[in-house]
């Protein structure tokens, strides 16, 4: 990967699901030094500060089942017109806030590979598929939707048209361990690439990436990687409220990084689901920061310098 111009995108949305503390997210990250990190592996860092949701009201049957509804509606409004130009500008990585934001920070960053006519790929890091749409959903927590909404299920009535959907077959999840009968049941008929945790138990968590960035090289494509903390085994990264036990350890999520940006092909990043206050001494928020050095460069022996 080449030096970036990495463009932080502050999103304190927290109205995905019930609980509470995702808002505080994006400070976590700043506490935790993710500018100066960003600055000392050499590349260009701008903080664009926090993003706030656009007022939205819903007609009363519109999304009626679903947690604060016209919050994330209004979160995704903002994001897609900031993901399509932040992207023009640099790196953007945003500093979530849960995963609803990737409603928004996909499809904007999908508009923005349309303008300059690139294909889109997207790789997902995390224990669930995030497939749902809003009427298959039985918590009603939109996070567990935006798969569906940019991949261009129906049942999002109330949230922006898409000016571009990701082709399922261009879509790769990686880390798979808690997914819902309705999602299994969509999943089985789309084309995207799901790894669940009993592939990586078996062929180890490298082959299966090394073919997805083979295929995004290929293609000359985009690649937006969206890591939610759950990705990672809860006894290392506690600060989430949807632990799921299993989860890929400190020594895979750093092989993944390291091979995204030797990769070179990654353009945008989403940091979600840290919620800081489950998280002991920052230490979650610290490992965010850490993986993002990771596929920012960092490394342990870099062999033409010769440097440790
Ligand atoms: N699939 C479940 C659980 C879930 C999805 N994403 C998270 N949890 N973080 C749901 O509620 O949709
Ligand atoms: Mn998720
Ligand atoms: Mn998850």
């Amino acid at each position: 990967m080449k030096q970036q111009n990495c463009i932080l995108v502050g999103v304190p949305m927290d109205s995905g699901k019930a609980t509470k503390g995702c808002l505080m997210g994006p400070d976590a990250y700043r506490t935790a030094g993710i500018s100066e990190m960003i600055r000392e592996l050499g590349h260009e860092v701008q903080d664009a500060g926090n993003l706030a949701p656009a007022p939205v009201n819903l007609p009363a049957q519109v999304l009626e089942g679903s947690h604060a509804a016209a919050e994330t509606v209004g979160w995704t409004e903002t994001l897609i017109k900031t993901a399509s130009e932040v992207s023009a500008a640099g790196f953007p990585i945003f500093l979530g806030g849960d995963h609803a934001l990737s409603l928004g920070s996909v499809a904007g960053v999908a508009k923005y590979a349309k303008s300059v006519d690139k294909p889109l790929f997207v790789l997902w890091l995390d224990a669930h598929t995030d497939y749902h749409t809003p009427e298959t959903s039985t918590s009603g927590n939109l996070h567990g939707t935006p798969l569906g909404y940019v991949t261009g299920r129906d049942g999002f009535d109330g949230f922006p048209a898409l000016d571009a959907t990701v082709p399922e077959e261009n879509i790769c999840l990686i880390g798979l361990r808690s997914v819902d009968s309705a999602e299994a049941a969509a999943l089985g008929k789309s084309k995207m690439q799901p790894v669940d945790m009993r592939r990586i138990d078996e062929v180890g968590i490298a082959a299966p990436l090394k073919a997805f960035l083979e295929q995004v090289k290929a293609a000359g494509g985009l690649l937006h990687v969206s890591l939610d903390v759950d990705f990672l085994e809860p006894a290392i990264a506690p600060a989430v409220g949807t632990t799921v036990p299993g989860g890929a350890t400190f020594r895979e999520a750093h092989l993944v990084m390291e091979m995204l940006h030797d990769a070179g092909c990654v353009t945008s990043l989403d940091l979600v689901e840290l919620n800081p206050f489950l998280d002991e001494r920052g230490r979650t928020a610290s490992l965010m920061v850490d993986l993002t050095a990771s596929l920012l460069g960092k490394r342990v022996f870099d062999r033409p310098t010769g440097r440790f």
